[in-house]
């Protein structure tokens, strides 16, 4: 029964309820949130933590002329349902249903897309800023946790908030866990502050209570304002803020939902920047999310009476275990080798690593532009630095990767999971542009392998020549290949044929060569011959196979699963033209368009990388010539 959410299509109707009402909100809330999240898989405990504080948000502030930026977005499911979203909910993350994060084209009350960490006070600051010149008055918010805090454009956003000023609120959701245990000194100084009483006095409550302290409280208030500042940091947690020129307020129990919408109301009336720092459980309220947040951070369809995820028997191992359990061997045998990660161990598979090599494990937090160049550090001394990040987060290290890796040529390996199309994420996680903006940095060596057993050598390989290289691969299960558990040589810039017949050859990379040499085989049964080439280097490429293939084909089809625009098959038109070569070539991949969210087969189809869509194009080719 959702007596009271049923109700609830705006969040200004929050204003009228009761303290109580809306505890039993959070009550059906959190039934909804559990129920829809085990049927579609998402981001259930971050969701849970942060229910009690949406209540107490938007009904104290005014929803929507005031303006709350959700950090990541993956804890902004009260936000979704709570603004009009309730009775879509079921369809989250599916295709064509309302999307993981808060998205601007899908509900005006999302005022700012997100999906990557760290980017609410540089927007909320922004809108801050417009709202300024523009000469309102409306409040601008920005919620994030302190994951998210560990991320550098958090602080720039900071410094320049606290040097500008300006009417601005930032909400700091401390749960302790970043998707893994937070890390990182401000995560030790938040731990402090956690311990420290409670305060929830603004500034000027501080000299009020020291004037109360009868000549001492007095005398500190004259005395000069560096021991002001110093006495002030000591009583006052938050002191570090309050440095930045933020005032500082809490810490506060985030599930107390009348105690927030006391502090709020407070807040409202405050000027200048202020950061209100509130305690939240992660999974709270479902006990298999409060034990294992880390699990139920972003999780697959489960049992929600039991907390069981519903895995699928019998899976070939992903590629992040394949990679985890690969570098683990490499490092027994070369003590040169480092990993690291930016606040994803679990993500990339370096956990185990960590376990096994725990001084040479890195976790910098949500900072990939740190641990590109913190790597690159590590090489220019004489390490092995192996970094892990997703694809879509790499995008944020680019001119480290070319500043600091590859202009000074440091033997950096960058493993890049979850490359292609994510799935139920959608656009703001799809790893497709890696090939574009990688291919065209002098130095870098760029490989894909086609399964999972070639990851691991790909890998072995990588780490035996003295240069920058990008590995990519997809996310999910391999294809079940026998492993190999030794290493072998990945002859260098070597393309391998797979099959050779016919006047078309398949120039694939990665995922796409198991559709590729599917499309081959379903042409073959129609009497239509073809090569198939994993490609395996998209830089460099195999140049004296391409002029061969030119020479002897009557056609190229390249296909990959990255943008079109920069990527493989714009690498062997570069090559073709520049060399004079005319045969033809059509290019399969994706297309210059945000790719939404569904399942990656789903996406693959929207993408026409299927397999029998492939063999379609190469079909309606060979019609039109
Ligand atoms: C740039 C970037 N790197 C990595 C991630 C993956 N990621 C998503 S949420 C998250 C942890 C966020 O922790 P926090 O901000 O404390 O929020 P919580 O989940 O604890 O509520 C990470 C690392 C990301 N979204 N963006």
């Amino acid at each position: 029964m959702r007596q009271i959410l049923e109700h609830i299509e705006e969040p200004r109707q929050l204003k009228k309820l009761s303290l109580g009402q809306l505890e039993q909100l959070a009550v059906e809330l959190r039934a909804l949130i559990i129920e829809t999240v085990a049927k579609t898989g998402g981001h259930l405990a971050p969701s849970l933590g942060t229910i009690e504080l949406t209540l107490a948000l938007y009904s104290v502030f005014n929803i929507p002329e005031d303006k709350i930026v959700w950090d990541v977005g993956h804890q902004a499911y009260a936000h979704k349902i709570l603004t009009g979203r309730r009775e879509r909910f079921g369809t989250l993350r599916q295709k064509g249903g309302i999307t993981g994060f808060p998205k601007r084209s899908e509900s005006d009350y999302d005022v700012f897309g997100v999906g990557h960490a760290s980017t609410s006070i540089s927007a909320a600051l922004g809108m801050a800023i417009a709202r300024d010149l523009q000469g309102g008055h409306n409040h601008i918010l920005a919620v994030l946790g302190d994951g998210a805090l560990t991320g550098g454009e958090a602080f720039e956003a900071l410094n320049h908030a606290g040097d500008l000023g300006k009417n601005f609120i930032v909400v700091l959701n401390d749960n302790e866990m970043s998707i893994d245990h937070n890390v990182g000194a401000m995560s030790e100084y938040l731990a402090r502050m956690r311990v420290a009483p409670q305060y929830n006095r603004a500034k000027k409550d501080i000299e009020g209570l020291l004037k109360s302290i009868p000549k001492i409280g007095d005398t500190v208030l004259k005395t000069a304002g560096y021991i002001k500042e110093g006495v002030r940091s000591v009583l006052v947690p938050g002191g570090l803020f309050e440095e930045m020129g933020f005032t500082y307020v809490g810490p506060l129990d985030g599930h107390n939902i009348e105690l927030l919408q006391e502090m709020f109301r407070q807040v409202r009336r405050m000027e200048g920047p202020i950061l209100v720092h509130v305690r939240t459980k992660k999974g709270k309220g479902y006990l298999p999310a409060e034990l294992e947040p880390d699990k139920f951070h972003g999780v697959g369809k489960f049992d929600a009476v039991t907390g069981k995820l519903k895995k699928k028997d019998g899976m070939p191992p992903s590629y992040t275990s394949v990679f985890s359990s690969a570098l683990i061997d490499l490092a027994a045998k070369n003590r040169d080798i480092t990993a690291v990660t930016a606040a994803m161990p679990s993500g990339t598979g370096l956990k185990a690593f960590k376990e096994v090599y725990p001084e040479r494990f890195f976790d910098v937090g949500i900072a990939e532009e740190h641990a590109v160049t913190l790597a690159a550090g590590m090489a220019a001394a004489g390490k092995r630095p192996v970094v892990a990040l997703y694809s879509t987060f790499a995008q944020r290290a680019y001119d480290q990767i070319l500043h600091d890796v590859c202009l000074q040529d440091l033997p950096v390996v960058l493993c890049l999971d979850r490359a292609g199309l994510v799935g139920e994420d959608g656009p703001t996680h799809h790893g497709v542009f890696d090939l574009s903006y990688l291919r065209h940095i002098p130095n870098m060596t760029i490989m894909a392998p086609k399964d999972e057993n070639e990851l691991r050598q790909m890998l072995g390989a990588a780490l035996q020549w003295k240069r920058p290289v990008a590995l990519r691969y997809p996310r999910g299960a391999g294809l079940g290949v026998t492993m190999e558990a030794d290493f072998h040589d990945i002859p260098y810039g070597k393309a391998e044929v797979l099959s050779r017949q016919g006047k078309i050859a398949f120039l694939a990379v990665g995922s796409m060569v198991d559709n590729a040499s599917k499309a081959a085989i379903e042409l073959a049964g129609e009497g239509i011959a073809s090569s198939v080439v994993n490609m395996r280097f998209v830089k460099p490429l195999d140049e004296a196979l391409l002029r061969e293939l030119a020479a002897n084909m009557d056609f190229l089809v390249s296909v990959e699963e990255n943008v079109l625009a920069g990527g493989f098959g714009s690498a062997v038109a570069e090559f073709l033209a520049d060399s004079a070569l005319s045969v033809p070539l059509l290019r399969i991949g994706i297309g210059d368009a945000f790719v939404e969210q569904g399942s990656r087969t789903e996406l693959w189809e929207c993408c026409g990388l299927l397999p029998e869509q492939i063999a379609t194009r190469v079909r309606l080719f060979l019609k039109d010539r």
